[in-house]
């Protein structure tokens, strides 16, 4: 248990209707007694009941309030909580949280509310994380993994497999335990299918994948010479303006991103400086972030304009694409001088898509192809980089005495189990030292 008490600013930064000063800790409750007024006069305050009356420093009116105190165990960190409701703005909030600091409390570190939950054993820690994957949710995705998370999806999944785990770990421990009764290749070889569905069944949970496109999204970027159309596709795509369009060539010199979403998850374009030999020092640069964008990309669009010929240049493109390329031919609005065949004959293997910056409804067929990088599995237990990780290891040590159950001694797996089991339990915090914890919670905002 901790023992100082906590303050922070719960609520973001700015100005709003209603601002929320919280603490925690032994003290949160003295604190409140001493700044509080509750208009109707009676303290001690009913336990997690709104009371409405006044902040006070001495016989100083802060402001007016709503203050609620949830006695331990029964609140966020198991410790007791005071929240005030003051108004929204920076100063009010301010002044609030300096009063409590004044009487004793202590400014809380980043996370701090949610760690001390952890600590205190309410969550668990694949939980804690998902409160910071809730607050930071930008996609619909990525808000209902935090959901499946918060309601201990992940927690349960590895409890499951953990458990399993001891049963396999019991059965070894009885081979070592009674060698006369259990021969080891009798004893080991049970263990072999139980190990084997284990692997299998964490191998499936965990799809890098999907948890990359929830928690990042997919980056496209639009590459090609210079007045293909780049730009005016980017803003089509966008439905809004955000590049600059003009029929001069090299108007986009450096560029220019923007972000939809496709079935809750970001598909994030960028727009790049046409691709050509240049002599102006600021369009050099523009051409080389381009190469970047296209090398960082997970799917490129090579803009082309339909109504001509192709270059030299644009074919040795056409040859080099990858297999994340999808070509457009745009400007179908006009009269067409290069169509597929003509892509197809430099290139069999390419994707093409016939398009017009002018007509959204020609853009279909690429953002269905859009939609296709999107999808997610939804058999997916574990999602977070940090257990996908942690599940790695484990599986990896249960393949390690997968192995040595087959020829060595049982002593051997053993020892590979209990690492799979500890890699386990990192996911759950059931093991997690400081350092871990630290890494974890600096991560969130003050006031979580
Ligand atoms: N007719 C027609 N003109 C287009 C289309 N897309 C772009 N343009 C025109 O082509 C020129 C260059 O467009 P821009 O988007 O700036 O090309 P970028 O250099 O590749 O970014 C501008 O005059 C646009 O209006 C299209 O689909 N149809
Ligand atoms: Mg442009």
């Amino acid at each position: 248990m901790n023992q100082d008490t906590i303050a922070a600013i719960a609520t973001p930064p700015g100005t709003g209707g209603i601002g929320i000063i919280r603490m925690s800790g032994k003290e949160a409750e003295k604190i409140l007694n001493r700044i509080f007024r509750p208009y109707s006069g009676t303290m001690p305050l009913e336990n997690r009941k709104l009371t409405y009356g006044h902040i006070v420093d001495g016989n100083t009116i802060l402001d007016e309030c709503m203050a609620v105190i949830m006695r331990a165990p029964g609140s966020y960190t198991r410790e007791d909580v005071a929240e005030l409701q003051t108004h929204g703005g920076i100063r009010v909030m301010n002044v609030v949280l300096e009063t409590c600091l004044k009487y004793g409390a202590r400014l809380a570190d980043p996370g701090e509310f949610t760690k001390r939950a952890f600590l205190n054993g309410r969550i668990d820690l694949s939980r804690a994380e998902a409160v910071m994957e809730m607050i930071s949710a930008r996609g619909e995705q990525e808000y209902r993994d935090a959901v499946r998370q918060m309601e201990g999806g992940t927690a349960d999944f590895i409890r499951t497999a953990s458990d399993e785990l001891y049963g396999l770990q019991a059965g070894l421990a009885a081979c070592i335990d009674y060698p006369e009764e259990i021969s080891d290749e009798e004893g080991t070889k049970a263990l072999i299918p139980g190990l084997e569905k284990l692997i299998s069944s964490l191998e499936e949970a965990m799809d890098e994948r999907s948890s990359r496109l929830i928690h990042d999204g997919i980056q496209v970027t639009l590459y090609g010479t210079p007045n293909a159309g780049k730009s005016s596709l980017l803003n089509a795509l966008l439905g809004q303006d955000k590049a600059i369009v003009t029929d001069i060539p090299g108007t986009t010199r450096d560029t220019v991103e923007g972000e939809i979403m496709i079935d809750g998850i970001r598909v994030h374009f960028t727009d790049t400086a046409g691709l050509r030999e240049t002599e102006d020092p600021i369009e050099k640069i523009g051409v080389e972030r381009s190469e970047q964008a296209v090398r960082n990309a997970d799917m490129t669009l090579l803009v082309l304009d339909g109504s001509r010929k192709l270059t030299d240049e644009e074919k040795e493109r056409i040859r080099n694409i990858t297999d994340r390329c999808t070509v457009l031919i745009n400007k179908s609005d006009i009269e067409q001088v290069t169509e597929e065949k003509d892509i197809r004959a430099v290139n069999p293997e390419a994707v093409c898509l016939t398009v017009s910056a002018l007509d959204s409804a020609t853009l279909k067929p690429l953002k269905e192809r859009l939609k296709e990088q999107t999808r997610i599995s939804d058999r997916m237990a574990i999602s977070q980089p940090r257990h996908i990780d942690a599940v790695r290891r484990a599986v990896l040590s249960l393949k390690y005495a997968l192995a040595t159950l087959g020829s060595l001694t049982p002593d051997m797996a053993s020892t590979d189990l209990q690492a799979a089991q500890a890699a386990l339990a990192e996911v759950t915090g059931d093991q997690a030292d400081e350092k871990l914890l630290d890494r974890i919670f600096s991560n969130f905002c003050v006031g979580k």
